[in-house]
């Protein structure tokens, strides 16, 4: 399809809470964007995996019931512009993001919560905080609207603010404090979809440039 590229983007910013710090980006995507990146997964997409804490290593959880796919940095040139404003969002180079992520959740799919951070405690972290530092910021941008009273918010359950997939919109939130550490305040999950279903693409930005292994 084509997609109509409008850079720069006037979106509105909305602070949801401080701590964890947490911003609704109101109009972030344009319908056309959204439309692109879920044609660009819908022929690759397969089931989710995750990080295993211990080793490092990619593997698929009952935790995570969603269909996903990942895009290289600057794969397409729409993919470049919605890089570009993400990183003039956070003030963080293009470089330090992870590739764009597109999660689907069908009917009773979701996410339980979880962090996006890597716990320097945990023995398989030196491995990926090697490639790039922390994630010190996750961007989830809602590719579609799920309906209300049909799930599918993402929670952060230690402040309980839930955020309603609007197409177009993202939430910003920061894994990190300001000295560097990492904020256990921001535990999240993507509640149950009850009906429909939902498209998101998250972006996970590191502290440094980002190479994967
Ligand atoms: O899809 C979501 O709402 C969601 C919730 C929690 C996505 C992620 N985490 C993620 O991709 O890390
Ligand atoms: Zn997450």
């Amino acid at each position: 399809m084509t997609c109509t590229v409008t850079h720069p983007t006037r979106y509105v910013v909305e602070t949801l809470c401080l701590q964890p710090r947490l911003l609704l980006l109101r109009g972030f995507l344009s319908e056309s964007e959204c439309d692109y990146l879920i044609e660009q997964a819908e022929a690759k997409i397969a089931p989710s995996t995750t990080v295993d804490p211990e080793t490092g290593e990619h593997i698929r959880v009952e935790a995570r019931s969603s269909s996903s796919t990942y895009f290289q940095l600057g794969q397409t040139e729409v993919l470049s512009v919605v890089e570009a404003r993400i990183a003039n969002q956070v003030n963080l180079p293009v470089v330090n993001g992870e590739g764009l992520q597109v999660l689907n959740y069908q009917k009773g799919q979701q996410y339980l919560p979880h962090f996006d951070f890597f716990d320097p405690a945990h023995k398989g972290s030196g491995v990926i905080l090697a490639c790039g530092g922390q994630r010190v910021a996750t961007c989830i941008m809602y590719l579609n609207t799920v309906e209300p009273d049909a799930g599918g918010e993402t929670h952060f359950s230690e402040v309980d603010i839930r955020v309603r997939p609007v197409k177009g919109d993202a939430v910003l939130f920061y894994n990190t404090l300001y000295n560097g550490e990492i904020d256990r305040m921001t535990l999240h999950a993507s509640l149950p979809v009850t009906a429909g279903q939902k498209w998101v693409s998250t972006k996970w930005i590191r502290e440094r440039e980002y190479k994967s292994p």
